[in-house]
């Protein structure tokens, strides 16, 4: 049986990659800083419009640095829709996460949550722009503002999102990228932090080598997050065919959305206005009683015809054993979230899904 993956990963052309690992093979320099990875942080703060990139090799490390380099401590506000990486990255520090409700008009972070989770121990907000959709940055800008908090935005599905023709990733005071295989832009495994000047990129930098500043000196316990020249190589090929590839998204998002808007019991999020979007996730939400058939009858029966959605975020985060004890996570809290965790599928959505391959994810859909 043919399969329809949720993604399939940007890859670049065999032959330029080949001819760039001949490059490094003749430089025999492969990874700690090389001039691939120089070239690639460059190109990517141009392409993503913002002054520093500090490449990472995942994406889940570059949170758990912000939370370092900023000293975070206590609790933190956060998300439960998320992938469990977010909330992982405030346990590998020793801190205390406190989940507040979502909008259900965009699966964030609901800033009118907020206030009411803060305390004295509260020292930051960690929201994600889920499915690529901004956060109200504003919002949550100014509840930051108002009790001293700072803000690490967990943007691993946000690559290349503009707002008024302004990056996302300028938010808040730093955020995170994830560069993982399955995302609209790879480097197969990998990540970045996108920070604001150049003294923060600095520490960051110390602090993904080991916290070395220099042969014989270290300012702080460092983790090993370099990325080695391969990747970086790799990324700069795919770096120049993103735009291709997030119009290739668009288009079946736009076929998705014409097929299922009058579809009874099948929703989904519209572009944003003025959001540059870049179509990582197409997530469709199952109203069981008006469209005759529960969200995972509809996903199994997806699967059993070939087609592999994902039930992102599903179960939440605060459904996993080591955050279920939380006060926070008590589902009466977290109602909106509840609903969007047990209602959504995301749908086969990439950059090479053919017209005959979105036809059967449709069909599926319109077919009970
Ligand atoms: N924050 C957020 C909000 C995140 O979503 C993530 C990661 C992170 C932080 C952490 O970033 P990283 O440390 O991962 O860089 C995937 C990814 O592993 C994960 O990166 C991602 N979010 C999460 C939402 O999804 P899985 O376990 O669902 O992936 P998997 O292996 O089932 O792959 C999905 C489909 O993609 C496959 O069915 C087929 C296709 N695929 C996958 C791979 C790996 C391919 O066609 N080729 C491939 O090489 O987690």
């Amino acid at each position: 049986m043919n399969t329809i993956t949720v993604t399939s990963p940007l890859l670049p052309d065999l032959n330029e990659f080949h001819a760039l690992l001949s490059e490094i093979w003749n430089s025999k320099w492969i990874t700690n800083n090389g001039s691939f990875h120089k070239r690639l942080e460059e190109a990517l703060a141009e392409y993503l419009k913002v002054p520093y990139v500090s490449l990472f090799t995942n994406g889940t490390l570059p949170l758990i640095t912000a939370l370092q380099a900023l000293r975070i401590t206590g609790e933190v506000i956060t998300t439960p829709y998320s992938f469990v990486a977010t909330t992982h990255a405030l346990w590998w520090n020793g801190i205390k996460p406190v989940f507040v409700d979502i909008d259900p008009s965009t699966g964030n972070i609901d800033p009118h949550c907020i206030e009411a989770a803060i305390t004295p121990k509260t020292t930051a907000i960690m929201p994600v722009h889920v499915y690529g959709k901004p956060c109200d940055t504003d919002a949550i800008q100014a509840i930051a503002d108002k009790y001293g908090l700072r803000v690490i935005y967990d943007a691993a599905h946000a690559f290349g999102v503009e707002v008024n023709g302004k990056s996302i990733l300028e938010a808040g005071d730093m955020s995170t990228l994830s560069f993982h295989a399955t995302k609209v832009y790879n480097t197969i495994e990998g990540g970045a932090m996108v920070m604001h000047d150049a003294k923060t990129k600095q520490r960051i930098d110390y602090l993904k080598n080991f916290g070395f500043a220099g042969e014989t000196e270290v300012v702080a316990p460092g983790i090993n997050s370099k990325v080695d020249e391969m990747r970086s190589a790799y990324g700069l090929l795919n770096l120049r065919q993103v735009d291709a590839a997030i119009a290739a998204r668009r288009r079946v998002a736009v076929r998705y959305r014409k097929a299922l808007r009058d579809v009874p019991g099948i929703t989904f999020f519209d572009d944003m206005p003025g959001v540059r979007h870049n179509y990582s996730y197409f997530p469709i939400f199952v109203d069981a009683e008006k469209y005759g058939m529960t969200r995972d009858e509809l996903y199994f029966k997806m699967r059993d015809a070939g087609v592999l959605g994902r039930r992102y975020f599903y179960p939440l985060i605060s459904e996993f054993t080591p955050y279920r004890g939380l006060p926070s996570s008590a589902p009466s809290n977290l109602p909106n979230a509840h609903r969007m965790a047990s209602t959504v599928i995301c749908l086969p959505m990439h950059h090479v899904l053919s017209k005959d391959d979105i036809k059967c994810v449709i069909s599926c859909i319109l077919s009970k």
